[in-house]
Parts: C-alpha cells; structure tokens; sequence
C-alpha cells in the first residue's frame, strides 16, 4: 500500500505539472481526491491491515493528500497568474498610437446658404428680423391684403391650431410686425429668414416644412429700380458676375405691381438646356412694390411712403447652385450628403 500510495503521489504530481488549465486540474482533483478517486480506494482496502499498520498507512494517506492538495492549489495560482498576465500583455494600451481624428461638424448646408444670403444684405445696410412660427391670421394674411375668403389664400396651404393660430405658411408677418413696431416712420429694411409651413405632399421638390428668406425695404422714394439693382446685386452675388436677371409680371396679394425674378441658365448659357427646361432662363425669386393696402395696414401713409419686397426658398437656391435632386436631402441629415458641402 506505501508502495501505491507512492505511485499515486507521483502520478498526481507529474499530472498537477503538465496541467495547461483549471479544467484539467479539476479532473486531476477529482480523479485523485474524489470519492471514488485513487486514495480512497487504497483506503477502502485498509481493512485487511494490521492494528499496527493502519495508523502508518493513514498517516501516510493523509499526507499524500496533503501534498497533492498543497500542489493543486500551488498550479491553480501560477495558472491564474499566467491568465492574468497573458491579458494584461493582450489587453494592453499602446499611447504611442496615435488617436482617432474628431468628427468634426459643420453648418448645414442650409444654414450656410442663409448666412451667405444674410451677409450681402446686411452689408447692403439691412438688419437681420426674426418672428414666431406659430402666427396668428391676421399677421400671416390679413395684415398682408389677403382678407378671410380671399382667393389667393389657396396658394398656400395651412396648418390651422384655431380657427385664428396657424403654423405661419411666409416669413412676411415678421415683416408686418416690424412695420408696425416703426409707428408709421420710416426707413424699415430687413431680411427675414426661417421656417414656414404648408399643408402640401412630400416629393422631390415639395416640403410640408422648408425655409424662406424675405426682404423688406420702406422709406421715402423707394422705386422699383431699386427694387431691379438690388435683386441684380443677389443675382451677381450668389450665381456669379456674369448671370443676367430678367423680370416678369406676376401676381402676389401683398405686392403691386408684382414680379418674378429669372436668372440666365449657367449651365447653357442661354441656349435652353433640361435644367432650365429650354429656356434659357431660372427662375430664382418673387418680388414686388408693398401694395399700398399693407403700408396702411401697418400704419404707414402709403402717400408718403412706398417700399419694395422679395421672397425667396433658400433650398431652391441651394439645389441649382448645387445640383442638389431632391429637397429631401435637407431634412433627412444624411452626413454623407451634408459632408459633400463642408468646404462651401
Ligand atoms: C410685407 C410686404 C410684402 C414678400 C414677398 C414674394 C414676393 C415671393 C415666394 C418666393 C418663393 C416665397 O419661398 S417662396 O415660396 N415669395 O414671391 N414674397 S414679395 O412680400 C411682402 C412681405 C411682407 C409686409
């Protein structure tokens, strides 16, 4: 039995040694510890000893056990160790690498196309004004010649809160409002950008939401040459020196007499082309003299005083200086189309 005993030491010792994980020293436990390992099995046979030798060879039992414990416990910390180690070596941080670059974020395209238009006026000598988005009728249509039944109101469909607040469908109230804060006293000149609403289905070329940017100058004496060498002064600026401008009547409630601004197509210079479906010509913008009926609304002697207006969609501007398709790209904050514009 000493014999075995022996023999189980030392096969437990050399198994213990070659052991690579806790898995396998377990086994190794369980094969030699166990309730039905090795020693209680020579332990079992303990009967058939001597009164003299039972208490050598459970002595000796005891100390095996011992020491295979003592050896197990030693291999599982050097294991532990080894794992430890191994995770700090794979785990570890080089600082020599050198770091990831920032995103970094820019204006809109949107935002940069309005300060660009913002910038050439107020050095023109206006003032940037800015109003609610919720507005009430009266600023947003009556104010403006566009009485309750009016017909022209059906050019713009409305997001009605009541029957007297709506989501404002122009920026022109903000006008209307300023005029009014001036008691009657010109000069009043002012650009006005932000966001307006209309009750309208979205496609490529329509938004139930987009932004408008509309000027507005009253004093003594404004004509519509003015009116002409201003819009010929934004043409030049932001298509470049050599866009001619054309105006064509038109009809809008709040101006009179009305216009539409066209530029000369870049892209064909003139000849006709499918941007500017054959005609040589872009349309860019609305103006107009201020309807006599506004100026008195707001409290202005519409004898005295006459002023011109003009309104533009800086997403239409946006999408012929760029070749921008679809209006949708605007809004859906897609970086791999808003990166494209980070230069600009
Ligand atoms: C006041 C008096 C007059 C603002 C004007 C337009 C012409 C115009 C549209 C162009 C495309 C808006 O973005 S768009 O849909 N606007 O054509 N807007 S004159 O006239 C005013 C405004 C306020 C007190």
């Amino acid at each position: 039995m000493k014999e075995r005993l022996q023999e189980i030491k030392e096969e437990a010792l050399k198994q213990i040694q070659s052991s690579d994980d806790e898995k396998q020293l377990q086994d190794v436990r369980v094969y030699f510890l166990g309730k039905k390992g090795q020693i209680t099995e020579v332990l079992k046979g303990m009967g058939k000893l001597s009164k003299e030798e039972r208490p050598v060879i459970g002595q000796l039992a005891n100390e095996v056990r011992d020491e295979i414990t003592e050896a197990l416990e030693s291999k599982k910390t050097k294991l532990e160790q080894a794992a430890m180690e191994r995770q700090l070596k794979e785990e570890s941080i080089d600082v020599t690498l050198p770091g990831r670059p920032a995103q970094v974020g820019g204006p809109h395209l949107l935002r940069k196309v309005i300060r660009n238009i913002e910038d050439l006026f107020t050095g023109m000598g206006y003032q940037v004004a800015e109003g609610p988005e919720v507005e009430t009728d009266f600023y947003n249509f009556e104010s403006l010649n566009l009485p309750k039944n009016h017909p022209a109101r059906d050019m713009q469909d409305s997001f009605f809160i009541t029957e007297e607040l709506l989501m404002r469908t122009q920026t022109s109230p903000v006008q209307a409002r300023t005029l009014r804060k001036h008691e009657g006293k010109g000069p009043v000149k002012i650009i006005c950008p932000g966001k307006v609403y209309r009750r309208d289905t979205d496609d490529a070329t329509h938004s139930h939401q987009f932004t408008q940017i509309e000027g507005l100058y009253v004093d003594e004496n404004v004509r519509m040459s003015d009116l002409k060498g201003t819009l010929n002064e934004f043409a030049k600026h932001l298509f470049g020196e050599e866009r001619a401008i054309r105006l064509r009547p038109s009809f809008f409630p709040f101006t009179e007499p009305s216009v539409e601004m066209d530029i000369s197509c870049k892209i064909c210079g003139g000849e006709g082309c499918s941007v500017c479906k054959g005609s040589g010509w872009i349309e860019i913008l609305g103006a107009g003299m201020v309807h006599p009926n506004v100026l008195e609304m707001a409290g202005f002697d519409s004898e005295k005083y006459s002023g011109f207006a003009f309104g533009m969609g800086p997403e239409r501007i946006a999408m012929l200086k760029y070749g921008i398709e679809d209006i949708r790209h605007f809004y859906t904050n897609d970086v791999r189309f808003l990166k494209q514009f980070h230069g600009v």
